[in-house]
């Protein structure tokens, strides 16, 4: 597993190896834009610990995730969005190190101003 994290590119982006664009970062959770969005606002919710998939990562590492997805979804503007994990090649994961997708749906009042909600 540790050969496995020093070539993991989400392990670099946390060490700050490789640049992101960071939305929120405690001791155990990164988020930041996805280089690649589906849509304005796409962001990844991701465990510093590194693990390829879910069953990888201590229940301790995991529970920050969907509480900051969702206040995410509201500090891009997102009325409604998709919030998306994949597990393994079948199931479309490309990148061995476990996130969260929050993928904002277009709407009309769409925008990027972010300001991250008190609760
Ligand atoms: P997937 O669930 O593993 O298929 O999604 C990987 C995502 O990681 C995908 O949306 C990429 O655009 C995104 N990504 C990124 O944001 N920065 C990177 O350096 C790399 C991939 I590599």
């Amino acid at each position: 597993m540790a050969s496995k994290a020093a070539s993991c590119i989400f392990c670099k982006i946390i060490k700050g190896d490789i640049p992101c664009f960071k939305l929120f970062e405690s001791d155990k959770t990164l988020a930041f834009l996805d280089i690649n969005p589906l849509s304005r606002g796409h962001a990844l919710v991701i465990p510093k610990f590194h693990g390829e998939k879910l069953t990888d990562i201590p229940d301790d590492h995991l529970t920050e995730l969907l509480p900051v997805a969702k206040k995410l979804a509201t500090a891009v503007g997102a009325q409604e969005y998709n919030i998306l994990q994949n597990n393994g090649r079948l199931a479309h994961q490309e990148v061995d190190h476990v996130h969260f997708h929050m993928i904002p749906k277009p709407n009309k009042e769409e925008g990027l101003g972010i300001s991250w909600p008190q609760q």
